[in-house]
């Protein structure tokens, strides 16, 4: 495997890793304030970019590359509030999502197709959660400082990801 290639594809697991980090640590400031949908939203994102790094690591090793497990960040831990939660996870999508279209701007300089094709899948999911954050996030701007609605916007949450998620 082209060492550059190689080389985004050990920061991607990063990236993967720091986010699955990040959204426990939002799972678990979630928890902590009582707000119990928002934090099984922020479970079962924090596993989903496990899946997304895992996967990232049985492909370089499939590849004959060399994987790097990388040391984190320690996350952001506490948070003023349901909006700033919401802002830190659009951030984030958009960040890896900036990173997936250099490695697959990378690939067609390197002309690595077999890997541009495997991120393809990237692509696609990145797509969906930068929807599901803006669409949440949206609901947050609309609700405000309104406590009743962050009462029902906790409640929800779980149903509007999962509506989302089958359109
Ligand atoms: Fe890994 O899917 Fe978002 O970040």
């Amino acid at each position: 495997m082209n060492t550059t290639i190689e080389n985004l594809l050990n920061n991607q697991i990063k990236y993967e890793a720091q986010a699955s980090m990040q959204y426990l640590a939002m799972a678990s400031w979630a928890d902590a304030k009582g707000y119990n949908g928002v934090a099984d939203f922020f479970y079962s994102q924090s596993e989903e970019e496990r899946v997304h790094m895992t996967k990232l690591v049985k492909f370089v090793n499939e590849r004959s590359g060399n994987v790097i497990i990388p040391a984190l960040d320690v996350p952001k831990a506490s948070y003023d509030g349901l909006n700033e939660l919401f802002e830190q996870f659009l951030k984030s999508e958009m960040f890896v999502t900036e990173q997936i279209n250099h490695v697959i701007y990378e690939c067609l300089q390197h002309k690595d197709y077999n890997v541009h094709n495997f991120m393809q899948w990237y692509v696609t999911e990145q797509l969906e959660e930068e929807a599901m954050a803006r669409t949440l996030l949206d609901k947050l701007n609309i609700i405000g400082n309104d406590k009743s609605g962050h009462y029902l916007f906790d409640r929800d949450i779980n149903a509007i990801a999962a509506a989302q998620e089958n359109e």
